[in-house]
């Protein structure tokens, strides 16, 4: 038989995506694994990021990033002006107010679909180790793998000019690995907690978004898994400068309920060439 899925097999491909001698995911109910989880769970409260610096280990990385690469060709290219708050209505809101604010997002998109289902970035996602330590560190009683077609496993590449700008997320958190930084620009920007669901701070927000106060910039390293929770917390991904390299980032999506799959809309609006604005999701337009 060619190479037979046995347990230890497991454990040596799992080792050699993830470095468990600094994250135990295999082991999370040892003290170390229950002290990772209580590190990150506090930083996650505390700055709605969590960082895991050096989670993945470097030929893994390599690994990773030869296969995005070579699917670069192949990305989906968006290139949309859009608002920060893609959930709500933002008409009839003054010109220069945040709410009527569009920034633009150009970048590069992969898509479950076109990713090698044998392929490295597959076989990471795979691993339920990964979605049990996501599961704790979001401390959800279940938490699955969606069953999307299109954005289970979603790529972002962008490449000198791209950016992301400045938005909240719509939903509960996003689970992506730094595979790749360009050579300049490109990071990732954020300001936590500056929206509630009672206050929405909009002298904060418009602070950021005109450069009048400044971002946090943490420094994410190819390797990096972060948790983010961005529905409170305005980010972007800056410009991204003259590069020989682009920027990679792998993003994994994972529901608390079993089979989930996203909406034709939201897998459109990602994937979608169209450079018609996006108001929002309940914007008349
Ligand atoms: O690529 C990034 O760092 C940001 C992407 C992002 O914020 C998003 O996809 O919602
Ligand atoms: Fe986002």
């Amino acid at each position: 038989m060619k190479n037979p899925i046995t347990k230890e097999n497991h454990a040596q491909r799992l080792n050699f995506y993830v470095n468990l001698d600094r994250y135990p995911i295999h082991d999370l109910d040892s003290e170390a694994g229950k002290a990772l989880i209580e590190r990150s769970r506090e930083m996650m409260n505390r700055d709605t990021l969590c960082l895991m610096e050096g989670f993945l280990r470097a030929p893994a990385v390599v690994e990773l990033s030869k296969e995005i690469t070579q699917l670069e060709s192949v990305a989906h290219r968006i290139d949309y002006p859009c608002t920060a708050y893609g959930w709500m209505d933002n008409s009839d809101f003054p010109p220069d107010h945040p709410r009527s604010r569009l920034l633009r997002r150009n970048c590069g998109v992969i898509t479950t679909d076109q990713i090698d289902p044998k392929g490295s970035c597959t076989e990471l996602y795979q691993f339920d180790e990964l979605t049990e330590f996501i599961r704790r560190l979001l401390g959800y009683d279940t938490l699955y793998r969606t069953s999307c077609p299109t954005l289970s496993i979603q790529i972002n590449v962008m490449d000198q000019g791209d950016r992301f700008g400045w938005h909240f997320d719509t939903n509960d958190g996003v689970v992506s690995f730094t595979i790749q930084n360009p050579d300049n620009g490109g990071g990732f920007e954020y300001a936590p907690l500056i929206r509630s669901e009672s206050e929405e701070n909009y002298s904060g927000v418009a602070g950021i978004m005109n450069d009048a106060n400044q971002p946090r910039r943490p420094d994410m390293t190819p390797g990096t898994l972060s948790l983010f929770l961005g529905r409170r917390s305005l980010h972007r991904a800056a410009v991204v400068g003259p590069t020989a390299r682009t920027r990679q980032s792998l993003l994994f999506s994972y529901d608390r309920k079993p089979g989930m799959v996203f909406p034709e809309k939201t897998c459109q609006r990602i994937t979608s060439s169209s450079p018609e604005p996006y108001y929002g999701a309940l914007t008349n337009q």
